[in-house]
This record gives structure tokens, C-alpha cells and sequence, in this order.
């Protein structure tokens, strides 16, 4: 009875990982000749990863605006929304556009609200189907759109330099909600992600302020039939 409800607890854990990630394929072997009674079988698995590069299935164009390759799911949600002036948070609101069903939107409201793992959008892409981003933060009223066109907003995928203040890339200048996305000073990110980062306070890419992590949000694709 112990042997074979640790055997079901390893293969619940192969079926979570298989959901979690792009349909890996896995072999699981139970050692059952080395159990004597009372011990316990030794259990190893391998999983396959089918590799797929996030170039294999969109393309990111130099307007910073994505067009899906394949049958994807996206599944967005929100890093981080950080625009203080070191005593008040300041709102902002996102969106993004499907040129399938136009602006979609993804999140309003404050830094302190952001809760990483709330799917925000979750959709099904076809092929040829072109994302765009938009964001706006509100002081007094609410100020300019950027979009994904503009300077203020770049797409961003693993490996990339982090989004970070004029003059380059400085890990002083990262926000505490973007740390646990950077690794020896690069995104680490999933391969199938990308991060669309956006400067919504200043224009001036010499200003301190500019530092294009106003709003970060998070589009997780993934393969489907
Ligand atoms: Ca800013």
C-alpha cells in the first residue's frame, strides 16, 4: 500500500509538470526489485521538453508589436506597477489589442494591487493574429496613452537586458517587484514569454524617472491543437 501511494503521488507530480509546461512527454521507472519491506522504491524520471524558441512561434516586429506564427494560447498577466513619488502610488490602467477583437483590457489600479498569479486575459490566437500594448497612468487626470509603436513601451523576452534607467542597465535602478525576473543581469523569463515593459511618467529618456517600469505585464504563450 506505501510503495503504490508513492507511486501515485510521483505520477500526480509528472501529470502537474506536464500541464504546467508545453506537453512534455514523460517516462517514469519504479525500481521495484530494490524494495524490501517497509523500504522504499526508488523512482526516477525523465521528462522531454519539446525546444521551442518564442521566435519559433511569433514574431516581435521592430514596432514592438507581436504577430502569432502558430495556434497559441496567451495568457497575460500583471509583473508590476510601479510609479511612486516616494510617499503615494500612482495608478495605471493596460491594454492590449487583438487584431481579431480589438482593445482588450488588462489591469487597473496600483502597484500594491498587482497580484502575479491573476490571469488577466486568457485567449486563443491564430495564426497571423497581431498584439499590441497600451498603458496610462493617472495623476490629477488621467495623462497620454503610450503604445507599443512608441519609445515608452518595448517588448522584451528572456536573455534580454532588463527594463531599466537612461543611461543603461544598473541593478539599483531595478524596482523590488522586477528582481525575482532577473538573473545575473538578464531577464529570466520562460522561453514562450514576453514582457511588455512601459515608461508612462516622462518622455525624456535622459530623466531618472525613465526607468520603463511603470507597467510590466506578462504574456505566456503557449502551444495548442
Ligand atoms: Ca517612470
Amino acid at each position: 500500500m506505501k510503495h503504490s501511494s508513492i507511486i501515485l503521488l510521483a505520477i500526480a507530480s509528472l501529470s502537474t509538470v506536464a500541464l504546467a509546461n508545453q506537453s512534455p512527454t514523460g517516462q517514469l521507472t519504479v525500481d521495484k526489485s530494490m524494495v524490501r519491506k517497509g523500504g522504499i522504491p526508488t523512482l526516477t524520471w525523465n521528462i522531454f521538453h519539446p525546444i521551442k524558441q518564442i521566435e519559433e512561434v511569433v514574431d516581435i516586429d521592430d514596432n514592438d508589436e507581436i504577430t502569432a506564427k502558430k495556434r497559441l494560447r496567451v495568457q497575460v498577466s500583471v509583473i508590476g506597477i510601479g510609479i511612486t513619488d516616494g510617499r503615494n502610488e500612482y495608478k495605471s490602467t493596460s491594454w492590449l489589442h487583438f487584431s481579431s477583437s480589438g482593445w482588450k483590457h488588462v489591469f487597473e489600479g496600483y502597484g500594491s494591487q498587482v497580484n502575479t498569479s491573476q490571469i488577466n486575459i486568457d485567449r486563443i490566437l491564430e495564426p497571423g493574429e497581431k498584439i499590441k500594448f497600451a498603458a496610462r497612468y493617472y495623476w490629477n487626470s488621467w495623462q497620454p496613452y503610450y503604445y507599443s509603436n512608441g519609445d515608452n513601451v518595448k517588448a522584451l523576452i528572456n536573455g534580454d537586458q532588463p527594463p531599466s534607467k537612461a543611461g543603461g542597465y544598473d541593478q539599483s535602478s531595478l524596482n523590488d517587484y522586477l528582481r525575482p525576473y532577473v538573473k545575473d543581469g538578464k531577464l529570466n523569463l520562460g522561453e514562450l514569454d514576453i514582457i511588455y515593459a512601459a515608461e508612462l511618467t516622462h518622455t525624456d529618456q535622459r530623466a531618472s524617472g525613465f526607468d520603463m517600469q511603470d507597467t510590466i505585464i506578462l504574456l505566456r504563450f503557449s502551444e495548442v491543437e
